[in-house]
This record gives C-alpha cells, structure tokens and sequence, in this order.
C-alpha cells in the first residue's frame, strides 16, 4: 500500500513536471505592446495630444520607435511620458520640428540598465489641417537593429496603431444636435447610460456623445460633460468646437 501511494506520488510529480515544461516560454499574450491612443479633434484644431503607451515590459535597453502620421497632422512636439523613466528620450524639439516637420520620426530611449516601467512613454502633440476629414492613422513600427531587451536579444513588440478621428460635423458634447452644448446634452446622455427607454432616440450623434473620443459612449463621457459645464479648469480642452465658436 505504500509503494502504491510512493508511486502515484511520483508519478504525480512527473505530470506535472511535464505540464510546466510545455507550457512555451514567452507567449505572444505576454509580449511587449507598444500602442497609440486614437482621439478625436476637429479640423484645425492645434495641440491635439496622442498618447503612447507600452505594456507588458520585460525590461528594454534601447528602443527605436517609428511614427508615420497622417498627411493631414503636423507634429508639434514630442513630451517624454512616466514610464521609461530611466531611459534617455531623443526627440527632436519643438523649434527643430517647426524648421523641419519629419515624417516618420524615429524616437529613441536608450538606457545604462534595462527598464521595466509600464505606462505613458511619450504624448505627441499634433495639429490638424483644417482640411482633415474622418480617420487620419498614427503608425507605429520599431527598428529591430536597435531594440534590445534586458538580455541583449531583440524582444518581440505588438504594435498597436492609433490616430485622430476628425469630425466634421459632430460638436462634441452636443449629444442632442441642436448646436447648443447644456443641461439638455448632459441630462439625455445620463439617462441613455442608466438605460432609460427612448433616450438612445435623443442621441442624434454618438460621435458628439463620445467626448474623450475612444470610441465607446460611456460614463467617463458622462463626467467630462458633467464637469465642463460645472465650469471645472482644464476641461474645456474635451469641447475644442464650443471654445472655438465663443
Ligand atoms: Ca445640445
Ligand atoms: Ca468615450
């Protein structure tokens, strides 16, 4: 009877030796993301910032990061973000972008040790042609000669594309479409989000509606209106066609 249990264990623990050795090393899930934020603007429109951000980062000490942007976006600047912290950003600054408007533009960190931080890795900020219609991409690819992880290796990067959204005709906040941004807007969109029946029907634009201009009418939406019209600083910069008309 022992030799029976003293066998199952063993047995036992060799199952599960060979389940972990066959789970692969590194699965694409667990790679690197570098990814664009995609935000919405109007055309004309300056200081439109764009956010890029990296996850699940094993540890870099050089990255060479591409952006080709659209020909209807002129980049302004480029601010280094929170993660990366200890890694150098070279970007072109503001006065050699306005001499010489590069596209793409390569940034580059580069690093005495490896850095591991997630999060924001630089915010560029563009202007839009008054021209600018619909989708105007943000792409993004990396040099594989320059790029190396903690061990030297070139890593694997998911790269996410972003890009500005222009809305011709969409005045951010005004959910009802009757030019005005109140009250109204922020009472429809409230109840349209706590699911009160009719109140999709009184949304005459979901593009108006969706304020950060990720794509999804949501709460976060609600709040900016919410604030905006409370006259809270610094959200004014969400309804950049109500600032402009005033
Ligand atoms: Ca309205
Ligand atoms: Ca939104």
């Amino acid at each position: 009877m022992f030799n029976v249990k003293k066998t199952i264990t063993i047995l036992a623990a060799l199952v599960l030796f060979m389940l972990i050795t066959a789970i692969p090393a590194g699965a694409a899930s667990d790679s690197i993301t570098i990814s664009s934020a995609i935000v919405k603007a109007v055309p004309g429109e300056t200081n439109v910032d764009v956010a890029i951000s990296i996850e699940n980062n094993s540890g870099l000490y050089s990255l060479i990061l591409n952006v080709e942007y659209d020909s209807s976006l002129t980049l302004i600047k480029a601010v280094k973000g929170t993660a990366l912290s200890s890694m150098n950003l070279m970007a072109p600054t503001e006065n050699e972008l306005l001499d010489d408007p590069v596209n793409p533009i390569g940034l580059l960190w580069d690093a005495m040790e490896p850095d591991a931080t997630n999060g924001l890795i630089v915010t560029l900020t563009f202007s839009v042609s008054s021209e600018a219609s619909g989708s105007c991409p943000i792409k993004l690819s990396y040099d594989p000669q320059n790029t190396f992880d903690a061990s030297f290796a070139t890593p694997e990067i998911n790269l996410v594309n972003g890009g500005i959204n222009v809305a011709v005709n969409a005045k951010i906040g005004d959910v009802n479409q009757d030019g005005e941004v109140n009250a109204t807007d922020r009472m429809i969109l409230a109840r349209y989000l706590a699911g009160w029946e009719g109140y999709e029907e009184k949304i005459k634009s979901m593009e108006a509606a969706d304020i950060d201009g990720n794509g999804t009418v949501e709460a976060k939406d609600r709040m900016l209106l919410a604030r905006f019209l409370a006259g809270w600083e610094g959200y004014a910069k969400y309804f950049p066609s109500v600032v402009s008309n005033r």
